[in-house]
């Protein structure tokens, strides 16, 4: 073997070992849900067929060529057996593309398929696409809906940076071919759209999240719901905002749904992110809510506060201070994983089971909105806990 070969070998046995590490439970926490002390995906976990010309004619001193950036806000199934996470990944050139990650076991050992997903661009070319939640729909198809960003052609002259976000539709029955639908219709910009699951009144429902411009939500509410008639030329018609923002929460600035609810016998279980600002920019945390299984859009419960928020290494990436999810896979034994990228740059992976989620929404306070109410609420259990300790 010459030196050069001997280089790429070592590259791949390295690279085979960082791969197959084991990943742990962290230990403690809030007995909500279980954090996993490694990423499960990170830019390093790329395949190296992806980020190196392995040959030597072309690159004699074995270096990247494609970079990878970062690895995040990845849609999950479980397909076929196997974890499946539909990644959102960044090269070095900021596009962001989707990839099929698995893994046997929903917590290590993610592994990239050979290629990334060719998504068709034949609706109206978009030049970055990213976050796609999928549903497995009682239709039949595995569905992908991500946002489709656009420069603002708008825009005044020069101004480069003006886009414009709206819902893209794909649908697939092997997560390899993808057929791509027309872009959701809406009066607004949209990101963070999601399908539900089942059809409602004989038709299909999204998740929105309308948005006065690329960036601020402004007055549009909160999340939303909205029932198309078509899916092959989804319109929104009408949109009934279901989790609304309020001032000084954890949702202030804007809110989205996660991936699709999970359906429990006792409503329908969200995951969504909320946002607010403070001095050092915008800060992204998780939160539950639930909705009534005879009507997705009441609101049955909505715990207070976050359900989760960057920790430690999760705090600083790409863009710092963000916790994002739009994919979980709930088990047959009930067991939930919760997959969420950190600060825009990793991926990671979370534990609970249906049951505590669904604890957790029905008997965490509601937010009173104000100190008072809060102080209130705080001294109510410390009551009841003196009394149970007989102080
Ligand atoms: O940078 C944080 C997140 O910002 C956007 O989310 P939202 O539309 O709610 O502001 C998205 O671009 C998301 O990809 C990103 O993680």
């Amino acid at each position: 073997m010459n030196a050069f070969n001997e280089k790429v070998a070592n590259l791949m046995a390295a690279h085979e070992e960082f791969l197959s590490r084991k990943n742990k439970p962290v230990e403690g926490g809030n007995g909500i849900f279980t954090r996993y002390q490694n990423p499960v995906l990170t830019a390093a976990h790329t395949p190296v067929i992806w980020r190196y010309d392995l040959d030597e004619k072309t690159n004699p001193y074995l270096m990247e060529r494609i970079m990878m950036n970062a690895t995040l806000n990845s849609g999950a199934i479980k397909w076929n057996g196997k974890y499946i996470l539909v990644v959102r990944v960044e090269g070095a050139d900021r596009k962001s593309f989707f990839a099929v990650a698995e893994s046997p076991n929903g917590i290590d050992n993610f592994r990239f398929w050979d290629y990334p997903i060719t998504m068709p661009d034949d609706v109206i070319p978009a030049t970055n696409i990213y976050d796609m939640r999928l549903t497995a729909h009682e239709d039949g198809y595995i569905y992908g809906v991500f946002c489709a960003e656009r420069h603002d052609n708008n825009a005044p002259a020069g101004d480069l940076s003006s886009a414009t976000a709206t819902a893209g539709i794909a649908r697939t029955e092997d997560l390899v071919n993808w057929e791509r639908l027309p872009d959701l219709k809406s009066k607004s910009q949209q990101r963070n759209v999601v399908l539900h699951p089942e059809f409602v009144n004989g038709k299909y429902a999204f998740y929105t999240r309308p948005q006065d411009g690329f960036i601020d939500a402004g007055s549009g509410g909160g999340i939303g719901w909205a029932l198309v008639d078509d899916i092959t030329n989804a319109e929104v018609k009408e949109e009934t905002i279901i989790d609304q923002r309020f001032y000084h929460t954890i949702k202030e600035v804007k809110n989205g749904e996660g991936p699709h609810p999970i359906k429990t016998p006792k409503g329908w279980l969200h995951l969504a992110h909320g946002v607010r600002g403070c001095a050092a920019g915008l800060r992204y945390v998780l939160y539950m809510f639930m909705t009534s299984l005879e009507d997705p859009t009441k609101l049955i419960a909505s715990p207070g506060g976050f359900f989760m928020v960057p920790e430690g290494e999760e705090r600083i990436g790409d863009v710092s201070n963000v916790l994002f999810t739009n994919g979980w896979i709930a088990d047959e034994d009930g067991t939930v994983k919760i997959y969420y990228a950190s600060s825009d740059t990793r991926m990671h992976v979370a534990t609970s089971t249906i049951d505590k989620l669904v604890d957790y929404c029905m008997n965490t306070p509601v937010d009173g909105l104000t100190t008072s109410a809060s102080v209130e609420t705080l001294k109510k259990q410390i009551a009841k806990n003196l009394e149970i300790l007989g102080k």
